[in-house]
């Protein structure tokens, strides 16, 4: 089959891509689930909000805050291996809990996000 110049380099890009896909989906960590769920809605408080992420993250830098009005209060956190526990004993009771966390991927990566949930 004859190809013109133009698509031979573009199907060169497209399979340097594709070989490049899977390195980068190896080494990014990703949040796979949290406890509670995000848009959860709870009979009591949790003592601790925990996230599970697919990859080793680093133990020093994170940090998790609790929204209060208009104000971001830091919560103590604690890193497993591929897990942040948020403490949430100073948190005290509210009927709409909204949480943002970041963390630090071992390969370097920043990560954050945020988590929202309800008490009835
Ligand atoms: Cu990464």
């Amino acid at each position: 089959m004859i190809m013109c110049g133009k698509s031979r380099i573009l199907q060169r890009y497209l399979m340097l891509g594709l070989l490049l896909l899977p390195l980068f989906a190896w080494s990014h960590s990703k949040l796979v689930s949290t406890e509670p769920e995000d848009g959860a809605v709870l009979s009591a408080p949790p003592e601790t909000v925990t996230l599970h992420f697919s990859k080793p993250i680093e133990p020093r830098f994170h940090q998790a805050e609790l929204q209060q009005g208009t104000a971001w209060v830091a919560l103590a956190s604690e890193a497993g291996p591929r897990a942040l526990v948020i403490k949430m004993q100073d948190a005290g009771t509210m009927h709409e809990y909204r949480i943002r966390w970041s963390v630090m991927a071992r390969d370097g990566h920043r990560q954050q996000g945020m988590l929202r949930f309800s008490i009835q």
